[in-house]
């Protein structure tokens, strides 16, 4: 690898992780590769100790690089590009990567709807529903945690599936009839809180993505709200975008 170039700007951790990420997208370094120790790119960059750390940790937390202990630091797989603007389930986009969808359940429970989970599902706070709190898993690395509220009255006895193993959105069809025809979806970043972290297997302070769902059935009637924790460092959202000025827009 050639040395950062010191004339140019901006500071040279941010050049060697440049360096280190444009070897990664291009493919000269791939998943499973180890990557230069701390030590070597002092030694090749001729830089200090910290700055090949700080590259090296950024890489970490952005999802490129990952560390074994006493092993050295690894090029990670690449995140999963989830596109935005189709309405599928855990279980239909794990399948469709070729990937075990695994769950653990952290909580089941009836509750009363409360201000925030009913005004999503437009009905009263005191409204009864299902909350069903999962770790989602593929081949059995945790991706993501989720908090799904569905409107009980549209669906007695939801809880009794094992959801260890069943998709909620089939059991919604399967059992009940319930169509879900589109969603509404906002998304954004947050830094993993102490649980958050031991679950997802991710450091304190890393990245995470926030997704609250909610998702109507016929006649557009709210069946579920979800909210979602998304691993920053697993996961890139994409949207395909249209101009308002194309025929379509
Ligand atoms: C996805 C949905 C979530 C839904 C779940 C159902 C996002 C951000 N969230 O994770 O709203 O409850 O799928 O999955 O896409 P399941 O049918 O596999 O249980």
């Amino acid at each position: 690898m050639t040395p950062p170039d010191r004339t140019q700007a901006g500071p040279l951790y941010h050049q060697i992780r440049t360096h280190l990420q444009e070897a990664i997208e291009g493919r000269q370094l791939t998943p499973g590769d180890r990557v230069p120790s701390e030590r070597e790119l002092t030694e090749q960059f001729s830089v200090s100790r910290m700055t090949a750390r700080q590259a090296l940790r950024e890489l970490e937390m952005q999802g490129y690089l990952y560390r074994v202990q006493g092993k050295g630091t690894f090029v990670a797989q690449p995140k999963f590009v989830q596109p935005l603007g189709r309405l599928t389930s855990f279980t239909q986009d794990m399948r469709r990567r070729g990937l075990e969808p695994g769950a653990v359940v952290l909580a089941v429970e009836e509750t009363a709807a409360g201000r925030h989970v009913a005004e999503a599902l437009k009905i009263g706070p005191d409204s009864p529903v299902f909350r069903l709190e999962r770790l989602r898993l593929a081949n059995g690395e945790p991706m993501a945690l989720e908090a799904a509220h569905v409107d009980a009255r549209l669906c007695p006895g939801l809880l009794s599936a094992r959801f260890e193993n069943s998709s909620l959105y089939q059991v919604l069809q399967d059992r009940f009839g319930i169509r879900l025809g589109h969603a509404s979806q906002s998304l954004e970043a947050v830094a993993a809180r102490t649980y958050e972290a031991t679950m997802l297997h991710v450091r304190e302070g890393a990245p995470l993505l926030l997704i609250e769902r909610t998702t109507l059935g016929e006649a557009d009637r709210p069946v579920e709200f979800v909210r979602s924790l998304y691993r920053g460092d697993r996961y890139r959202f994409m949207a395909e975008l249209q101009s308002p000025l194309s025929p379509l827009g």
